[in-house]
């Protein structure tokens, strides 16, 4: 078998998935239609804080079509008005007397049709008494802020304290530090806006006594077990489907309300109830992102070399914390902030708070907080360079983590397994022509033209995680594979994590063809079914490359030892004087006596050696040793618009290094999709509140979403440095583009604007912020 023949690694297969998506016959949640099946809508609140004085629902339980309104009392009685959060923490399924944010469910409406479902929702009537929200997680700390959560044992909307790293280090040297720069950052509440919104198809039937839910979910198999301890139905009576999914980015991480509540309801009319979400709502009422209040300070000698960092940060996440983060990780992986350089110390303390709006804290393209620790440090350094008169390039270079200190402890305890950041940089700079640009710069800013650059070169932290650290409500972080060789050598490959659009189908293939040596068309993969494939966390913080992608490589090569026995039984010779090469197993010195893939597998149902198993199936649950740390150097080119101040990203270079590639076509997609997304809350998008707390960005007229109009094209190019403890040697890459973007095109924006003492600009840079700063500066025309 040839590589052209088996397309493994490193081809760029075509997507198997798309012949489906492109002809529009792929089966999301909304596709799915059952016999007899009812549809659910939900009333919602349009006060951020009130007391739910009365629920009268008589009207919309008169209306034709109509079967049923649930509300929290009904769900009180069912012990199901709350749900426990993956945080820990719990959260309102319907309230019984107050609500807490914007949009928040108020009750259920279940007819024979989605539109009755909706106008009865109108019918329901709710008389609210409102009561003070609490918007500003700074204010909502005062003793004598209103309680969001009144029903915790606590007198204050504090949530947690987490720290990591050596507070009084790094205190000492600031004390003693030549320069001490300092800022205060904001990254406002974001919202992923998936194709596909959030929805359900729930449906037990009383004939098996089994519950299935197709559902929109980056994680079914610990999605089936929160069902399981909330609703005390015995697991194997759960079967849990994702099927194709439009987009995930986070967002179909936590449990919602609607899922809850639509599992009720067809236990109780015991019919399929079908729950979609209209745009609006997964806009106003899923869960959130970002959210960070924070103030970082680098400390310094005069020459440029950084000595500590100390961040300081007040974490909004609304009215219940129903973020997905690792156990022992409130603050997700933010503690990765001391980014790509190596220094003396690092300190970050993170408190979570409690306000009145949906739940926050939870992702847009994160790798668990690290957007916001990457957005930190780079921006950091940036205005360090700033104070010290540096070059941007020239302060990274005499702060980077240098290779040969990996694997690398950094001063909040992560272990960095391998890198090599001062060549991802210079590449970036040779491509790009760096001293060029800066030379253009200086001409264009003699003429008054408003031109910057940027440069972000960021560490991701991805692939949770080793068991000893990372579990989500105890369930540790680990991932699987089946595979079954069928005798005519095809293949199906199970797996635990679930696609979203990221390809899966199509690398898992390529990584088991790889192994085997079985061309990648006899090989299906499959996942997001609980009834067949095997236990996984799922797919988000680009975990499933890392985790998923290293188990099936582990399966395979259990395979692979099987089929080395087979094959000696076959050839007559000791297993040990086979060896595999050229994707198949050859005797040694002998090269033209081989058995492929295909011949073994047949031999293992029809001539397999006595004393051996038929067949050819393995598994594999693995446990990473260690996360992966894939990085990058980004440039971005900016020009300013001394008129309007919009920001045109004139050039944008992203090198990544995420160690071995397997599909370069789908990381490339994965780069520029990401890429946008990072572009986006950098320049464009920010979920707001009025005073009230109700949002103004509630529809896609105000929620800024980047079209191919205002996306500039993506360069992309690489450089690989393996994980040395990943069986392929790959790390993932979803994520780096997101993280990596945003404080490459601020620093661009700032650096244009540098000399007229601009240090810092919150995102989004829209035209309107920007424009006032260039008034203000006297340099608006
Ligand atoms: N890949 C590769 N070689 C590598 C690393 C990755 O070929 N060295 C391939 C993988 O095999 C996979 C894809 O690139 O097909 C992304 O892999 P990985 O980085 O492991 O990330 P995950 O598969 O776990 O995807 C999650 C990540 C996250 S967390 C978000 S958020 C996000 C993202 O992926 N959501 C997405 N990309 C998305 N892309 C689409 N289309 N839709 C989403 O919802
Ligand atoms: Cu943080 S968004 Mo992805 O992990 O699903």
């Amino acid at each position: 078998m040839t590589a052209t023949a088996v397309r493994g690694i490193g081809v760029p297969v075509k997507r198997k998935e798309d012949p489906r998506f492109i002809r529009g016959k792929g089966t999301y949640v909304d596709d799915v239609k059952l016999p007899g099946m009812l549809y659910m809508d939900i009333v919602r609140s349009p006060y951020a804080h009130a007391r739910i004085k009365r629920i009268d629902v008589s009207k919309a339980r008169a209306m034709p079509g109509v079967i049923d309104v649930i509300t929290g009392e009904e769900l009180a009685k069912a012990n199901l008005a709350w749900m426990p959060t993956l945080m820990g923490d719990r959260q309102m399924v319907l309230p019984t007397d107050r609500v807490v944010y914007y949009a928040q469910e108020v009750a259920a409406v279940i007819a024979t049709d989605r539109y009755i479902a909706a106008d009865a929702v109108l019918a329901v009537e709710v008389e609210y008494e409102p009561l003070p929200p609490v918007l500003d997680p700074f204010e909502a700390l005062k003793p004598d802020a209103p309680l969001v959560r009144p029903d915790r044992d606590q007198k204050t909307n504090h949530i947690w304290h987490w720290e990591a790293g050596d507070k009084e280090k790094t205190d000492r040297i600031f004390q003693e530090a030549e320069v001490v720069v300092a800022q205060d950052l904001y990254i406002p509440r974001i919202h992923v806006a998936s194709i596909e919104t959030c929805g359900c198809v729930a449906n037990y039937d009383p004939a098996t006594d089994k519950l299935t839910i197709w559902m929109t979910s980056q994680a079914p198999h610990a999605h089936r077990t929160v069902f399981s301890l909330v609703t005390g139905i015995p697991e194997h009576k759960i079967r849990v489907i994702s099927p194709d999914i439009g987009g995930g980015f986070g967002g179909k991480v936590p449990v919602y309300p609607g899922y809850v509540i639509a599992t009720y309801a067809t236990l109780k009319h015991k019919k399929p109830i079908k729950w979609i979400e209209d745009r609006s709502e997964n806009l106003q009422a899923d869960s959130f992102a970002r959210d960070y209040h924070i103030h970082a300070e680098l400390a310094a000698n005069r020459d440029g070399k950084i000595r500590a960092l100390r961040v300081k940060v007040l974490a909004d996440h609304g009215a219940f914390d129903a973020a997905a983060n690792p156990s022992r990780f409130p603050a997700g992986l933010f503690s990765v902030c001391t980014g790509s350089y190596d220094m003396e110390a690092a300190h970050v303390e993170v408190d979570g708070v409690y306000t009145t709006k949906p739940p926050g804290g939870v992702a847009y393209r994160c790798s668990f907080r690290v957007t916001e620790a990457v957005h930190t440090i780079e921006r950091m350094v940036d205005i360090l360079a700033d104070e010290l008169g540096m070059d941007p390039a020239e302060i990274r270079f005499k702060n980077f983590i240098q290779p040969h200190q990996f694997p690398y402890k950094s001063p909040t305890g992560w272990e960095y397994d391998s890198g090599n950041y001062p060549a991802a940089l210079q590449k970036a700079l040779d491509m790009i022509g760096y001293r060029e640009l800066r030379r253009e710069q200086a001409e264009r800013r003699a003429r008054g033209e408003l031109m910057g650059i940027g440069i972000s070169t960021f560490t991701e932290i991805v692939g949770a995680g080793p068991s000893h650290t990372f579990d989500i409500l105890g369930i540790k972080m680990f991932d699987s594979a089946e595979i079954r060789v069928h005798p005519t050598g095809a293949v199906i490959v199970r797996i635990g994590v679930q696609t979203q659009g990221q390809g899966h189908e199509t690398t898992f293939a390529q990584i088991v063809a790889e192994e085997l040596g079985i061309p990648v068309e006899y090989i299906t993969v499959e996942h997001g079914d609980t009834d067949t494939a095997p236990y996984g966390l799922g797919t988000y913080a680009s975990r499933s490359t890392p985790t998923a992608g290293a188990a099936t490589a582990v399966a395979a090569r259990k395979i692979r030892e099987k089929a080395r026995l087979i094959a000696a039984h076959l050839l007559e010779v000791s297993p040990d004087d086979l060896e595999w090469k050229d994707y198949a197993f050859r005797v040694k010195g002998a090269p033209d006596r081989y058995k492929t893939m295909q011949e073994i597998a047949f031999a293992a149902y029809t001539n397999f050696p006595l004393g051996l198993e038929p067949g050819l199936e393995a598994e594999c649950y693995y446990d990473p040793p260690n996360l992966t740390f894939p990085f990058g150097a980004y440039v971005c080119v900016v020009d300013i618009d001394r008129g309007t101040g919009q920001v045109k990203i004139r050039e944008f270079l992203a090198v990544d290094d995420c160690g071995t590639i397997i599909n370069p076509m789908i990381v490339e997609g994965q780069i520029h999709g990401g890429l946008t997304m990072g572009m986006a809350p950098a320049l464009f998008e920010e979920i707001v509140y009025d005073e009230n707390g109700t949002m103004l960005s509630g529809t896609f007229m105000d929620y800024l979403l980047p079209t191919a109009v205002e996306t500039p094209h993506w360069k992309t190019a690489k450089t690989v440095t393996p994980s040395p403890h990943h069986p392929l040697g790959a790390k993932g890459v979803g994520e780096s583009p997101t993280i990596g973007a945003p404080p490459a095109i601020v620093n661009a924006v700032v650096d244009a604007l540098s000399h007229l003492g601009v240090r810092h600009i919150d995102i989004p840079i829209t035209p309107a912020k920007l424009y006032r700063i260039l008034q203000e500066k006297g340099v608006a025309e």
